[in-house]
């Protein structure tokens, strides 16, 4: 008997402000659950922790969209996101809440633990503060003028046009983002955690994880980027009234930064899992155990928490306590999946959530079409095409149809029954190595975390067995000699034991329903790929698993999408202003001339207009979504009475509209083709 495994896996904790689409499905969520169910399989001791992370600024911002409070959100979309995830396969031992008493707890009691151990400082800093929101603002929400460029969507403190940092007192026209107005600087004291003095132990952690485990380029990638640029202190409060609050006397209206917490959220649904096992320590077992490999499945907008701020804070409790908590062994985190060519956004409306999804299509066809399209190496796509495709052209018509033929022959020539096994062919021998052989290819590639290349050689077993069948020809030898027909038939039911058990952590409902028209239960993958069913085992009728998509629902879903902009967000708010207040601006048709890059500044264009008087120079941010020469000659609309302004150090005398398309690329407004120049719009 090998020993078993004993091991720890979490899936990033979904924010409970949106619903789950199939991108983070492909990021983290079904690599995991293929992972943990493969382990299950194999007879190892494994616990799969999920849950709702509950805290943080965009839920407030959500509750306050819809007039709601935050509890009201997270509570709506911990149960959707629930929910979905059932009916997605995801068999997770537990589904938390960062909301939870228990988590409050364990996130105070490794603050106060770093805090009584002197190991965070405390800082004052002059922050944004939207008064009208009555709320500090997060570097995200806050916009104005690069002093340096002038770039006019420039962060608080950090220019991307141009890269420059700067205080944020410095920022020209701040605006911030949730009410439109602008926020002053106040200001505010946090605590730090001073990252920077664990760079040295992280490194050579990682470099040992990855000598050992073999990590993921792209992993190491982001992380060595990290390493580079230095790492620094960073606040683990904030200024919120939503969240766990710090657990200081002097700190009112502060509470944890959500990151800082939701790690630990780990930690806590590990222990409420065990309360509700009757076993409270459960969680000591899988995260303070020596022989527990603990394996954390995320997207990579999550790698610096998870390879580098996590681990940094099992490290500081590690030096100053005497229970021990392991580190992540791997980080397998995946890329972006994108929808129809474009990335998922929910303020653009773009993607599909996982309940409307399921609502229409099987959860299993689902599982296969992303597994075979995980981004493992670089952002794919799903394509709604390709998820057609793979439903009718390999699940259909490669694994159901060996299935459903196979079945159907035994029921109509064996009576239902396994048939017996006489002599074999070279044929029949090469068949039942291959699926013998196959149970170790399949678990080194998921072990490996190559779920994507193990899907694709799953599926290449059932084509092998399609061609067993045909190069067997049954049809013929069932008159020819029966006895060979009994011996391909035999083997082809091994066969289909074998794909039940090798397909079920890609496909679980579906196997189920393999075994039940087996008649049988699942055995272990140890065990797979051998004889296992006796001749003369009566077998269920078959029935058809995959019924083909049709052309006309596909294209009914790419009809759907395509105004897709329509659907989406509540509308934001927006301060009315008078029909004098818009009287103020002046809008005119004008021609351009010539257009032409800027050196050094890859974002403008710089643009010469004719407004009908005189000529004039405008500098537009559209480079990225023109070649200068697309422009000339063009009528296009400009606010003509602004107060001319340097981009880059290059005048601009006026501003040209544009609009964002539903793929993101800003677009040039144009009037009538017979409007006339320098006329106004009103
Ligand atoms: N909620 C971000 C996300 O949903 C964050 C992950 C937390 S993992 C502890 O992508
Ligand atoms: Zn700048």
């Amino acid at each position: 008997m090998p020993t078993k495994e004993k091991i720890l896996v979490t899936a990033a904790l979904p924010y409970a402000n949106g619903n789950i689409h199939l991108g983070h499905l492909a990021g983290a969520y079904l690599p995991a659950d293929v992972y943990v169910r493969y382990h299950r399989l194999k007879g190892n001791d494994i616990v799969f922790i999920c849950g709702s992370d509950e805290h943080g600024v965009p839920i407030t911002i959500t509750a306050d969209k819809e007039g709601l409070k935050p509890k009201d959100i997270i509570d709506r979309f911990h149960t959707r996101n629930k929910e979905a995830f059932e009916k997605f396969g995801m068999s997770f031992d537990i589904y938390s809440r960062t909301s939870q008493l228990i988590h409050h707890e364990t996130a105070k009691e490794f603050f106060l633990d770093f805090f009584n151990r002197g190991l965070l400082n405390e800082h004052k800093s002059r922050q944004f503060y939207d008064e009208k929101a009555q709320m500090f603002l997060p570097d995200r929400y806050v916009e104005g003028t690069c002093p340096k460029c002038g770039y006019d969507q420039a962060r608080s403190d950090e220019c991307e046009n141009c890269g420059s940092l700067y205080d944020p007192s410095d920022l020209q026209k701040p605006v911030s983002k949730i009410t439109g107005m602008a926020p002053v600087l106040k200001e505010t004291s946090h605590w730090y955690f001073p990252l920077g003095d664990f760079q040295e132990k992280l490194v050579s952690y990682i470099d040992e994880m990855n000598v050992k485990y073999g990590w993921k380029d792209n992993v190491l990638q982001y992380c060595s980027g990290w390493f580079k640029d230095g790492l620094k202190e960073r606040a683990v409060t904030r200024d919120l009234d939503w969240g766990i609050p710090v657990p200081l006397e002097n700190a009112q209206g502060k509470v944890l930064y959500v990151w800082f917490e939701a790690v630990l959220g780990y930690i806590s649904a590990t222990k409420e899992l065990g309360i509700s096992r009757n076993q409270p320590d459960l969680w000591k077992q899988y995260w303070q155990g020596d022989d527990t490999k603990y394996v954390a499945f995320i997207g990579k907008d999550n790698v610096v928490f998870h390879c580098v701020v996590f681990p940094a804070m099992l490290m500081a409790w590690n030096e100053g306590n005497a229970g021990k908590y392991i580190l992540p062994q791997n980080v397998p985190a995946n890329e972006f999946l994108n929808y129809e060519g474009l990335k998922f956004s929910k303020s653009r409306g773009w993607g599909i959530d996982l309940q409307d999804f399921l609502g229409k299509y099987n959860a299993d066809s689902l599982r296969y079409t992303l597994a075979l399209n995980l981004p493992e190496l670089r952002d794919t796509d799903f394509y709604w095409k390709d998820f057609q495709a793979r439903h009718n052209n390999e699940l259909a018509d490669i694994l159901g149809n060996f299935i459903n033929r196979t079945l159907t022959f035994v029921g109509k020539h064996f009576e239902n029954k396994v048939p017996p096994i006489y002599q074999l062919e070279e044929r029949d021998k090469g068949m039942l190595e291959l699926l013998e052989r196959y149970p170790e290819k399949i678990a080194s590639l998921i072990e490996s975390y190559k779920i994507k290349e193990a899907s694709l050689e799953t599926m290449n077993l059932a084509r092998a067995a399609n061609k067993y069948f045909n190069d067997s020809e049954p049809w013929r030898t069932i008159r020819s000699d029966r006895e060979k027909c009994a011996s391909t038939l035999n083997i082809c039911v091994q066969t289909i034991y074998t794909l039940a058990e090798l397909f079920q952590p890609f496909i679980p409902f579906t196997s189920e329903k393999i075994f039940r028209m087996l008649n049988v239960s699942p055995t272990d993958w140890d065990n797979c790929g051998r004889y296992t069913l006796n001749e003369g085992h009566l077998l269920n009728k078959p029935e058809i698993l995959f019924v083909k998509i049709e052309d006309s629902a596909i294209d009914s879903e790419l009809d759907s999408i395509k105004d897709a902009t329509k659907r989406g967000e509540k509308e934001p708010a927006e301060e009315t202003i008078t029909i004098e207040d818009f009287d103020k601006i002046r809008l005119r048709v004008v021609e351009v001339i010539s257009a032409e890059n800027i050196k050094g500044a890859d974002k403008l264009l710089k643009l010469r207009i004719f407004d009908g008087y005189r000529e004039r120079q405008i500098v537009a941010g559209i480079a990225k979504f023109y070649d200068p020469e697309q422009l000339k000659g063009k009528k296009v609309i400009i606010v003509s009475n602004l107060k001319p302004a340097k981009l880059r150090g290059i005048e601009s005398q006026g501003m040209l509209l544009a609009a964002e398309t539903i793929d993101g690329e800003l677009k040039v407004v144009h009037p009538d083709d017979n409007s006339k120049i320098g006329s106004r719009v009103k």
